[in-house]
């Protein structure tokens, strides 16, 4: 029967290969037919023209994502807070198919809801302002008609302003998601179960009435311990949490 998996929050970047070799390694062994990126799959990125760069990490990244297409996985991926950017000449690049953030998995046993996650953050009135802007397509427009080196200053200026806040003190309450708001999505989802990344906080929580939340952790091949979360749905059977780098440590000759 089917196998989906669900991953969110790799983070790729070209100064990372112990994170990009991981997930390459993944594609070439999951089992999975359809495989969900739910967001931050790249560090940063500032517009799909830099896919026609020579040497560009990027299109190194789709050409690897496009050959697990042609060999017949089923490939989605819904944007993260990085790389919201991401468009149209990425996806047909890397023969996957863009979702909407939110997406409902119609599954038989339980209808489960597919976020980022970022967008139920809704403490954080900042990053609310930042997203609403950023996600306007006319800002967008603007935003990729500046030159490339330009659009480069900008990303760097946002990595600056994120270690700012991540090292700030009182960030536990509104670095989380917001639980009336994930019951409102669930409810109007007619969905029990929300799967998410975006706060490399990985669990289950109950929500009460029922409903759940269910954490992606993001991918840190370099960490110790190093950490790549997949969640895997097959046949009837409910979510089952899967720990790539504790599996890659089991068999240290792979
Ligand atoms: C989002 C990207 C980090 C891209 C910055 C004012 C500033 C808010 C901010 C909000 C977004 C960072 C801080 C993030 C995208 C990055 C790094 C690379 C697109 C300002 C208000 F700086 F303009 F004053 N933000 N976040 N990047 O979500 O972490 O390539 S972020
Ligand atoms: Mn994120």
């Amino acid at each position: 029967s089917e196998i989906i998996d669900c991953l969110a929050d790799l983070h790729l970047q070209r100064s990372q290969p112990a994170t990009w070799q991981a997930f390459r390694r993944y594609l070439q062994t999951t089992p999975a037919n359809r495989i969900l990126m739910l967001g931050d799959l790249f560090e940063a990125w500032i517009g799909d023209d830099v896919l026609d760069e020579s040497g560009s990490f990027e299109a190194e990244v789709a050409a690897v994502l496009h050959a697990a297409s042609i060999g017949g996985k089923q490939l989605y991926f819904m944007h993260g807070n990085r790389d919201f950017l991401i468009g149209a000449a990425f996806a047909e690049a890397a023969g996957l198919t863009l979702l909407p953030d939110p997406t409902v998995l119609p599954l038989a046993g339980d209808r489960t809801l597919l976020s980022h996650g970022d967008a139920l953050c809704t403490d954080d009135t900042d990053y609310q302002r930042f997203r609403a802007l950023s996600r306007n397509p006319e800002w967008q427009r603007q935003f990729l008609a500046q030159p490339l080196a330009e659009r480069r200053q900008f990303a760097t200026r946002l990595r600056t302003e994120s270690e700012t806040r991540k090292s700030g003190q009182d960030k536990s309450s509104y670095v989380d998601l917001n639980t009336e708001a994930t019951r409102a999505w669930l409810r109007a989802a007619d969905c029990r179960t929300l799967i998410h990344g975006h706060t490399h906080m990985p669990g289950e929580h109950a929500l009460g009435d029922g409903l759940q939340r269910i954490v992606l952790s993001d991918w840190d091949l370099a960490a110790t311990p190093p950490r790549a979360d997949v969640l895997r749905h097959q046949g009837q059977g409910s979510w089952q949490r899967i720990d790539l780098a504790s599996l890659a440590a089991t068999y240290p000759s792979n």
